[in-house]
């Protein structure tokens, strides 16, 4: 979110100074891991809808400057049809006219052989879902934001503060002050934004490559993305997209609360084993051969719905974080309205549902 907003803001003639603990691309915070979800029927909400779409035409044209960036393979939303992956999906489709199809569970294995639902099941079925490689898409904004002359400071940022003559960070490497401020914390929200007081939960959550036992089955063009809602079990996943085989699953909102300067990266055998036996009866060729395994963090909100305005008592500051597992498709919509909001003090874009005062 925070090179998005760089780029944005360069390309309209601010003059940027951006602050990242890490290196550009890096894999400590939530955006790495070789793929991410995209998709438009947006069960979560329908008010997600016009911001994805927006969301597409800036995937598009960042495309155009690394092609595969992104790739279209079409998307499966699973579960009992009064799930939020199902009904939401429609209720999504329908209010927005979205291309899609519904499938009966003798459909979905008919179709796409490598899940087994049960027949009470049915999914959503949209073209236009994909993934987007979600390293490539930090760097193409970096890329961006620099050929418009940002600066990029590697430092970690302490703390800031804001007043009406500007803003001023602390970092790791000195201070950087300036009119106004960005700030995409990612998982280092609950310290870098503790006076707002967010219900925020950090949690460590594992993605895991197994190597299927048909390989067909899981093919590039095969295979679609998919999202598969039971209780107390959400496991999604994409088609094969690796040399070796591996096919990318994670279970949503499965792991534990952490600290992101103190979260356990090591994936242990356990953890292995109860995502192998969880998916199994659910897709039973995948964890066929277990090849390696990833940490990332969520920073989730209670009702999931991201956090993006204008700070309540410092209309200088603008803030996006609590994306709550599902913001990475958002990343250029989200860096346009940050720089709406830091450069104009409002933004065209629909963004009531992610107002920061919610939580009261
Ligand atoms: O962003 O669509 C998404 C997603 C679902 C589960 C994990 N990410």
């Amino acid at each position: 979110m925070g090179s998005a907003a760089a780029a944005h803001l360069a390309a309209r003639g601010a003059e940027v100074v951006a602050v990242e603990q890490f290196e550009p691309g890096h894999d400590r915070g939530s955006s790495h891991g070789e793929s991410r979800i995209i998709r438009q029927a947006y069960f979560e909400d329908p008010a997600y809808v016009p911001l994805v779409l927006r969301s597409y035409e800036l995937w598009e044209d960042l495309e155009r400057e690394d092609p595969g960036l992104f790739l279209l393979t079409g998307g499966l939303f699973l579960g009992r049809p009064e799930t939020d992956a199902v009904s939401g999906s429609l209720a999504s489709a329908r209010e927005h006219g979205l291309p899609h199809q519904v499938l009966d569970a003798g459909e979905i294995r008919r179709r796409f052989p490598a899940f087994a639902p049960r027949d009470d099941e049915v999914g959503v079925y949209e073209e236009r879902s994909g993934f987007v490689r979600p390293e490539r898409a930090v760097l193409a904004h970096w890329r961006r934001a620099r050929a418009a002359g940002a600066e990029l400071v590697t430092a970690r940022a302490l703390s800031w503060t804001a007043g009406d003559d500007g803003v001023r960070v602390e970092t790791s490497a000195g201070t950087v002050e300036g009119d106004r401020l960005v700030v995409t914390p990612g998982a280092w929200a609950p310290t870098m934004l503790a006076d707002l007081g967010l219900p925020l939960v950090v949690s460590r959550q594992a993605v895991f490559w197994f190597r299927p036992t048909d390989p067909a089955a899981y093919a590039l063009g095969a295979q679609p993305v998919f999202v598969w809602e039971r209780p107390g079990l959400s496991p999604y996943g994409f088609p094969c997209l690796d040399e070796d085989g591996g096919v990318k699953i994670g279970l949503h909102h499965r792991g534990a609360v952490t600290d992101p300067d103190e979260v356990d990266r090591v994936v242990t055998a356990a953890d292995v084993a109860e995502v192998a036996d969880l998916v199994r009866p659910l897709l039973p060729t995948l964890p066929g051969t277990y090849l390696r395994a990833i940490t990332c963090l969520y920073t989730t909100t209670p009702d999931h719905d991201f956090v993006i305005g204008l700070h309540p008592h410092h209309r200088n500051v603008a803030i996006a974080c609590g994306f709550s597992g599902h913001g990475f498709k958002f990343v250029p919509v989200v860096g346009e309205v940050l720089a709406d909001l830091a450069l104009d003090g409002t933004t065209a874009r629909p963004i009531g549902l992610f107002d920061l005062t919610r939580f009261g």
